[in-house]
């Protein structure tokens, strides 16, 4: 490392000397050399007469200020600083770049045949010296110049304004986009693609010309894509009354891609795995995984495009929000309960991970030295807890009353999170003030639970303490404002008003304090208290239910959630019990009880498909990690397999007859035919561990007509380590070895492989003409897997696991520093396991932190990981 990389904070932020109020660019574009011409307008907005622009990883070949050539500036690795500047002025400036050789897939770069851009966060940067931060909004035009036998297609933002032949087979094309944008919202496409074509008019009657570009070969894959934009264009008209607002929206899926997708105005570029499906590439979970990606890139158009933030720091107004709106779209379009439940797992699982972790972060973060590192589980997922908690407190009318007033006041500029809330509490008269903390305040709060029945008085009263434990970034925690969503059940099953002080008081209790009691009047029976309803605060929350009261609330309890949340818990205390015992050589053991009750949710007549699956669906190892200190994975994998078979033995005849009922002919993506098939396949990941698992996964294999189908019973052979793994894995790989994007799927298969040997077989796979470490989804499906969800394997205590991983980060640490830094994440968590595995993997990290060429966004994790 030549310079230790510097942080920046949010309280230093000043807004720009310069501003640019428009850019004309110019892309000649080459493989190997690209020449960039920027010509912008500038104006002085402070009294310094010296220009400072970003810029990195490519020559300069060129400045003239309003025509002259000019000589007074100085460059450094990151800066352009021009001095003896006039008050306004025309900006032209000269730039070489070689996206051929850009493997980190930020700025410019090649991906297959295709030119491509990634900005987000600072690769604008890249392509040439610019003010790259997110409050220089500027208007853009954009002419792309290129072969045009081998780039046919030439795109940019907004719209197409003219295009011309030139000599030597190049073309060229010039967009124009109207609307002021930051750089990062900068995008370029370049290449030959099949596309499918579609249209939607607005709700004001405006014709929007809808256009997927993909690879050749690959229209049959596109139309999932198309149906669900056309929806999500629709839905944000119906819900939030957004409109769009250019006359075109292109989406371009391409193979090489760091992250989902990004939100580039009027041309989102995706990576195809949130793009491409049919019934035999692609299963459910991908197709709503497409329908909820690519509604959030199209809601990114309003927050996040027409209303920006003001620097990164704010990422969360954008992203945050964003997920809200995606996963209220999705709830909206599907079940409801479901995704609340998918939701809550991931913030219970990693995020709640994140926070106990060496990079844990307020959604809004106060210090970055590569912005990169957060886009995290806290900014996106923790972020869009907050925003419903605003929802929750101001209920569906008010909360869109702010958003109106949001728009109103912030529309064409970039934005904080401070203005956000603002527009919420304007809009609704409901006080945010002390609700503001959870902008600024890390860390997962922890909240005790206990409650006393008096029947003289027939008084319940809810008592509730509230603490969140010291993070490394944040030592000193305050007493959050948390929405408590509660209900008391009577013994038959009804609800109980709630009345306190005399009046009725809904269900969402104000818990402000460090310590607070809530009183109950009118109570005639002792109740069953439903906690933190529809999981109403992204909190720990410890109350010591009986198993009865559970029991009670699975069937009882007049919220699907609430049901699902009930059956968690007790899955949770027998999990505990048993990875006890493990620890201390006793038995495992399950109360019949317990079993009872799955049984009676798996034959519910009036529970949907969708939902009794996820009730029969034990929590991850990572999330059951999550709640030990140190973690012990073997005991979690021996309990986990232990609840597993006891449940599937004594279910083993209603599994059996459910899986054969479940049996759809024709394949659908339609809400109920998923709902089916996942519990039908969630039945055979059971029987998969009964005496007919091999017989019923093999069949299933065989018959499938659906991707769905057949990675369930891959997943299954796979899990419960069957005799027909192996073929069916070889059957797998010889149908789609020229499929990355299939193949993906059996790379992960590899990655989470429980068998002892894993590890030699991932490094073996790792030669598959289908593998390359140059591509992030391979990278992420195997190795990432590996190092994030096959917990037994990779915490071995030889440290095999440990040094694959620093071989790996070393060779990703120079070619794309962004995925090295995603696929650290496990080894910061070291803190959680023992003694020896502690030292191993810190051993692992020093020897990574003493690379000569460490990129800053590893530099920045590892070095708080080893921070004391
Ligand atoms: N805004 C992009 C993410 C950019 C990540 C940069 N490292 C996608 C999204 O959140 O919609
Ligand atoms: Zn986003």
């Amino acid at each position: 490392m030549t310079h230790q990389p510097q942080a920046k904070y949010r309280k230093d932020y000043t807004s720009p000397d310069f501003t640019i109020s428009d850019l004309d660019l110019t892309f000649d574009l080459f493989d190997q050399e690209t020449t960039v011409t920027a010509v912008s307008k500038v104006i002085k907005q402070k009294d310094n007469s010296t220009l400072t622009l970003d810029g990195e990883h490519m020559e300069l070949a060129g400045i003239q200020i309003d025509g002259v050539e000019w000589s007074a500036y100085e460059l450094t690795d990151t800066n352009l600083h021009i001095h003896d500047l006039p008050k306004e002025f025309e900006l032209a400036i000269i730039t070489k770049v070689n996206p051929s050789e850009n493997t980190a897939l930020e700025g410019l770069y090649k991906s297959g045949g295709a030119f491509c851009t990634q900005c987000e966060a600072e690769g604008f940067r890249r392509i040439t010296y610019f003010l790259d931060r997110p409050d220089v909004l500027a208007k853009y035009t954009t002419t792309v110049i290129a072969d045009k036998e081998t780039n046919p297609y030439l795109l940019s933002n907004g719209n197409r304004v003219d295009s011309g032949d030139l000599d030597n087979g190049r073309h060229w094309v010039k967009w124009s986009d109207p609307h002021p944008k930051p750089s990062y919202l900068f995008a370029l496409v370049a290449g030959q693609f099949d596309v499918l074509r579609d249209q939607f008019t607005t709700m004001s009657g405006r014709k929007v010309d809808l256009e997927i570009f993909v690879d050749q070969g690959n229209l049959d894959r596109a139309p999932h894509a198309m149906a669900s934009l056309i929806n999500a264009m629709k839905w944000d008209e119906e819900r939030f009354g957004l409109e769009y607002d250019l006359d075109i929206y292109m989406i371009v899926a391409v193979d090489f891609f760091n992250m989902g997708a990004m939100e580039n105005k009027g041309l989102n570029v995706f990576n195809s795995k949130y793009v491409l499906a049919n019934d035999q590439t692609a299963t459910d979970t991908d197709y709503l995984g497409i329908e909820a990606v690519i509604g959030h890139e199209y809601f990114h158009n309003w927050t996040g495009n027409r209303i920006t933030c003001r620097d990164w720091f704010q990422l969360s107004l954008k992203e945050g929000l964003t997920v809200f709106r995606d996963q209220e779209f999705s709830s909206d379009l599907g079940s409801r309960a479901v995704n609340r439940i998918n939701n809550v797992r991931i913030i219970r699982g990693p995020q709640f991970a994140e926070d106990a972790s060496p990079m844990s972060h307020p959604i809004r973060p106060e210090t970055v030295i590569e912005m990169n590192n957060f886009y995290t589980l806290t900014v996106y997922e923790k972020g869009s807890e907050v925003i419903r908690m605003i929802h929750t407190l101001l209920g569906e009318e008010n909360f869109q009353k702010g958003m109106k007033l949001y728009v109103e006041r912030h529309d064409g500029t970039a934005a904080t999170c401070d203005d956000f809330v603002a527009a919420m509490e304007d809009a609704s008269g409901v006080d945010l003030q002390q609700f503001r903390l959870w902008y600024s305040q890390s860390g997962t709060p922890q909240v005790k639970a206990t409650t006393n029945y008096d029947q003289q008085n027939r008084t319940f009263t809810l008592q509730l303490t509230q603490a969140t434990a010291a993070t490394q970034d944040q030592p000193e925690k305050q007493a959050l404002h948390i929405p408590m969503n509660v209900e008391l059940y009577a013994q038959d099953g009804s609800i109980i008003p709630m009345v306190i002080n005399d009046k009725p008081a809904g269900n969402i209790l104000n818990f402000t304090q460090d310590e607070q009691s809530f009183v109950f009047e009118n109570v005639s029976e002792k109740p069953v208290i439903s906690l933190l309803r529809e999981f109403s605060a992204p909190i720990k929350l410890h109350y010591d239910y009986s198993d009865e009261d559970l029991m009670f609330l699975m069937v009882k309890a007049q919220n699907e959630f609430a049901c699902w949340d009930a059956g968690q818990n007790l899955i949770a205390k027998y999990l505990r019990q048993n990875i006890a015992a493990f620890q201390t050589d006793k038995e495992l053991s399950l109360p019949q009880s317990v079993l009872d009750a799955f049984k009676g949710i798996l034959l519910s007549e009036t529970l949907e498909p969708a939902f009794i699956s996820e009730m029969l669906t034990l929590p991850s190892q990572n999330e059951v990690a999550g709640w030990f200190k140190p973690v012990d994975v073997d005991a979690i994998a021996e309990a986990l397999g232990f609840m597993k078979r006891a449940i599937a033995a004594e279910l083993v005849e209603e599994l059996t007859a459910m899986y054969h009922n479940l049996k759809q002919d024709q394949y659908s993506v339609e809400h109920d035919c998923i709902g089916k098939r996942s519990l039908r396949n969630t039945c055979l990941a059971y029987l998969a561990v009964t005496d007919e698992g091999e017989k019923l996964v093999t069949a299933q294999y065989q018959s499938a007509n659906n991707m769905t189908d057949t990675m369930a019973a891959m997943s299954s052979a796979n899990q419960a380590q069957l005799a027909c793994r192996e073929s069916l894995m070889k059957d797998f790989s010889d149908k789609w070895s020229h499929d990355g994007l299939v193949m993906d799927k059996w790379f992960m298969l590899q990655g989470t492989n429980p068998a002892n040997n894993a590890l030699e077989m991932i490094k073996q796979t790792m030669s598959h003409t289908a593998f390359s470490l140059k591509n992030p989804n391979r990278t992420r499906s195997l190795v990432g897997a590996f190092f994030g969800q096959n917990p037994v394997n990779f915490h071995k205590i030889d440290g095999s696991g440990y040094q694959f991983a620093s071989e790996i980060l070393i060779q990703l640490n120079e070619s794309n520093p962004q995925v090295a830094s995603r696929m650290i994440d496990p080894l910061l968590k070291y803190r959680q396991y023992d003694e020896t595995r502690q030292v191993l993997i810190r051993t692992e990290l020093e020897k990574l932190s003493k690379l000569e060429n460490l990129a800053k966004d590893l530099y920045e994790k590892i070095n708080k990981a080893l921070e004391a």
